[in-house]
């Protein structure tokens, strides 16, 4: 597979001149207008994948007879006639045969290349492979004859796969085939994936599956680099272990006849002495043994190093110093490794290489030094603007050719995880300019950690990478769903519902579109149970892949993520039937309900993924969107109750894993938020007391036992009614524990930590909360426990429990006194499931006087108040009553 960049691109000017294509009519039918072939062309039929550039349906139809002759040229690919003998097995005929001349009678005739092809296809009305780029092809279906000519061996290749994808799956013959013409060829030479991220790398089966898949969608490279297989950098001059030396010959021949190129890279850069004659010796005799196993393509990355540090003395003596010493230095080295090793094996594709500064297109010393003194044909790898670039554009693509001033090949960081590891990226490669793989030698793709999970975004990948002009990211995203579901209605509505709630990164920043599109239209309209259809899906959906999925590696790959859509499916539907009894007014139903979402959030928050060092990693699902309507249901709830409820965490921050902003709400010290980065001067942490309040000390605890340092070093704490008029209450510096006690009668509704000061060290917060005022004064029997707190019973929080440390005492109470005395239609009392009835008397003062109201009933008890300015409410504990336990007591 000798690509030649120039003739590709020659080539492509070629075909781009012969559109719009002719009619292609047959004698028994006429051909309709090219189009950009997906489904719409082929009305009720799968879309093609990747969109061919050019399908031309046509008014008949063939029919897969018992017996099908294929006439296969003499130069035919071999790979293309087993795939094309098997697609017409699966499409339903009994005997496939080979012959060199046409079949006579009705028998369907399969001509692959050659002069059989070219007359078929001329028959057909259709034009043949001449003047297509390099891996182009042309196909037609129609007159009883099938005709697939490949500009080269490749191209042949991909006629066959597009034919796979036409014909239909039975077991007995038949089946009738649309009359179809295709013309098509890739929009860059060089399509495919990367595998360059750092973690656990890929399984041996997992990669033959993925050059099965690469085949599949027209994807000609994989790129062997897992960072953290040590015999590509640690131990880079080491030979391999003859066990794995096997393992990658076989990935080799599975390539080749998948026609997919196996790249290997070696990666010396952390200890290499780019001048060093030993080194260069090890690098080519590294290449030799992989050349031996079959290997055709070598790369030589050299990302994530240092090059202000040299490896040895010798190269400072060399090159000097600084970015322009690095580029002379790595092209010394690359050169005499393209002319000693690439040059002198003919066969042998561009080198290729991962320059240093790969992450941007400013003119630098390093850059410099690159263009001027590496070999020309050498092919520079790029990611873009950013090392995760969430764009890409014809005119960075330009600019990087021209800084680096070679061959640009993508290096995309899409969908790769291993910077996010608590997240599967399954949304679809976006953000992409039309017009840039003409710019480039070729996209190549970092995937996930997961590579079955990866297929979602590679599927978009290769659509894009074949056929950018046609290319639709929401459309080819909902293409790999369908592929991956194979043709299940079920599977796909529960692929679809996992992939939504997986769909975030930096290329698609919405996260869940759908589910958060169903939920705002639920706050529009109030359709309860259209959302809890939509959210019933996401919860049965792991249940539905684990059962019917059968790509059995998507499902082991997801296992953390699909247990945690799951439980965040529970939490959301219970969610949803919190409002919805809020709305009916049915509290008990609604405090049941409230209770249970605590635990439903924390199990849906357990799930973990173990990485390579066996680190237990929290995973997201929806986050953003599932966990907000649980909160926003839980304060809803809170407001219908007349209570401020748990302050509202935010902050500018991104959080590092599942360490959310809420996590230093949660009461809990053992859990906390951490910022992915150092703050900048002016970032904050905010709380939103959800009303105007008397504020009560205010406590930020930061730093934790193996993160001492993680704390703001130097900051400020302020209060604000409006969350725009700010009033100082402390300024710290240098200290993890701040409490604030605010002036008398300050009242706020928002209360913020600042930064004042830019710092590296990142943030940790244990717990940022502020007392309230005593609104409530809470005083009598039994004491509470130790943790708990009898004000927790009036605090406004019904998350926040009394536990009495032992049971009643006789004639012990419980006595609530307001700040001033309020009216108020019903006393409630909020106490966990399974409290029991009459454990207490429960008395309001009016007047000065004592009145019962009636007896605590259960979890929930409300009771009249009976009219009159409320000066307390006292419960008045039964006899011998359990330790008690109150959430809230209530005025409202
Ligand atoms: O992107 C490049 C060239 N190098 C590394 C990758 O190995 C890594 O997978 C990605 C994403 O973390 N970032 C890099 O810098």
């Amino acid at each position: 597979m000798h690509r030649s960049r120039t003739a590709a691109a020659t080539a492509l000017a070629v075909a781009l001149a012969v559109i719009p294509l002719t009619g292609m009519a047959g004698p028994s039918g006429g051909a309709a207008a090219a189009g950009q072939g997906g489904a719409r062309d082929r009305p009720g039929a799968p879309p093609l994948s990747p969109t061919p550039q050019s399908v031309s349906p046509r008014h008949d139809r063939v029919t897969i007879t018992p017996s099908v002759t294929v006439v296969a040229g003499a130069k035919a690919d071999a790979p293309a006639l087993d795939l094309v003998e098997k697609s017409l097995k699966a499409a339903g005929a009994d005997r496939v045969v080979r012959a060199t001349q046409a079949p006579r009678g009705k028998q369907l005739a399969v001509y692959v290349d050659g002069a059989g092809a070219a007359a078929a296809l001329k028959g057909l009305g259709a034009q043949g492979a001449d003047g297509l780029p390099a891996e182009g092809y042309a196909l037609a279906v129609g007159d009883g004859r099938i005709a697939l000519s490949g500009k080269d061996a490749t191209g042949t290749y991909y006629a066959a796969q597009t034919l796979r994808q036409l014909l239909p799956h039975r077991d007995r013959p038949g089946a009738h085939v649309q009359g179809t013409a295709v013309r098509d060829w890739p929009a860059t030479p060089l399509r495919g994936v990367i595998e360059g991220f750092y973690g656990t790398p890929w399984s041996h089966e997992a990669r033959l599956d993925q050059l099965d898949f690469y085949a599949e969608h027209k994807m000609n490279t994989y790129v062997y680099s897992p960072k953290d297989d040590a015999y590509l950098r640690e131990k880079w001059r080491d030979p391999y272990p003859a066990d794995q030396l096997a393992q990658i010959k076989e990935l080799v021949d599975r390539a080749r006849a998948r026609h997919v190129e196996f790249t290997y890279a070696l990666s010396p850069g952390l200890s290499v002495c780019y001048s060093s004659e030993a080194d260069v010796q090890a690098l080519t005799a590294k290449f030799q043994t992989l050349w031996d196993t079959g290997v055709r393509t070598f790369a030589v990355p050299l990302d994530d190093i240092s090059y202000t540090k040299w490896n040895c003395a010798a190269d400072k003596e060399k090159f000097g110093t600084g970015g322009g010493a690095a580029g002379a230095a790595q092209a010394h080295l690359l050169n005499r490794v393209n002319q000693e090793f690439i040059a002198k094996h003919p066969g042998a594709e561009p080198l290729q290489m991962v320059p240093t500064e790969y992450y941007d297109v400013k003119p630098s010393p390093y850059k410099k030094a690159l263009a001027e003194q590496l070999d020309k044909d050498v092919l520079v790898e790029w990611t873009g603007v950013g090392v995760i670039a969430p764009t890409m554009t014809v005119a960075q693509a330009k600019q990087a050719r021209e800084v680096f001033g070679h061959p640009i090949l993508t290096w995309d960081n899409y969908p790769v995880n291993d910077y996010v590891t608590n997240r599967l990226l399954l949304g679809p490669f976006s953000g992409r300019q039309k017009g840039l793989p003409e710019q480039l030698a070729g996209i190549t793709a970092n995937p996930m950690i997961q590579p079955a999970a990866s297929k979602i975004a590679l599927h978009t990948v290769a659509d894009y990478a074949w056929n950018d002009q046609a290319y639709d990211a929401r459309a080819s995203w909902g293409a790999a769903i369908e592929e991956l579901a194979g043709g299940d209605a079920r599977t796909a509505r529960a692929l679809r519902a996992f992939a939504d709630a997986n769909y975030s990164s930096s290329l698609n920043p919405q996260q869940s579109p759908e589910l958060a599109a169903a939920i705002e239209k639920f706050g529009k309209d109030g359709n309860a149970r259209q959302l809890d259809g939509a959210l019933r899906t996401v919860q049965d959906a792991p249940a539905v892949l684990r059962d019917r999925l059968a790509d059995r590696g998507f499902v082991k790959d997801s296992e953390p993520w699909l247990d945690a859509t799951h439980a965040w499916g529970v939490a959301a539907r219970d969610a949803l039937r919190l409002l919805e009894a809020t709305k009916a007014g049915d509290d008990a139903t609604a405090w049941r309900l409230r209770q249970r979402l605590p635990e439903r959030v924390k199990a849906a928050r357990s799930f973990v993924y173990v990485d390579l060092t066996g680190k237990k990693i929290p995973v997201l699902v929806a986050d953003g969107v599932l966990d907000t309507f649980v909160e926003d249901a839980i304060a809803a709830h809170d407001r219908a109750l007349g209570v401020t409820g748990r302050p509202a965490a935010s902050t500018d921050l991104a959080a590092y894993q599942g360490n959310a902003v809420s996590r230093m709400t949660d009461g809990d010290d053992a859990t906390y938020f951490w910022s992915a980065a150092g703050p900048k001067a002016g970032a904050t942490v905010r709380l939103d007391l959800h009303a105007e309040r008397p504020l009560g000390p205010v406590t930020l605890a930061m730093g934790k036992e193996n993160s001492p340092d993680d704390y703001l070093r130097k900051g400020v704490l302020e209060y604000s009614s409006d969350n725009k008029n700010w009033q100082p209450l402390t300024a710290f510096d240098g200290k993890a524990e701040v409490t604030a006690e605010p002036p008398a009668g300050a009242k706020a509704r928002y209360v913020r930590a600042r930064a004042t000061q830019g710092q590296d060290s990142w943030l940790v917060i244990r717990e940022f909360a502020v007392a309230g005022t005593d609104e409530v004064k809470v005083a009598g029997g039994p004491p509470a426990a130790d943790g708990s707190a009898q004000r927790s019973a009036a605090d406004g929080d019904p998350a926040t429990v009394y536990r009495a440390k032992r049971a009643a005492e006789p004639g012990e109470a419980l006595e609530f006194t307001p700040e001033a005395a309020r009216s108020a239609r019903s006393v409630v009392v909020l106490r966990p499931e399974g409290a029991p009835a009459g454990a207490a008397k429960v008395e309001v003062r009016t007047d000065g006087v004592w009145r019962t109201i009636g007896t605590l009933s259960g979890a929930h008890t409300r009771l009249p108040a009976g009219g009159g300015a409320i000066e307390g409410v006292r419960l008045s504990w039964r006899d011998g009553a359990a330790a008690p336990v109150v959430n809230e007591v209530i005025l409202h």
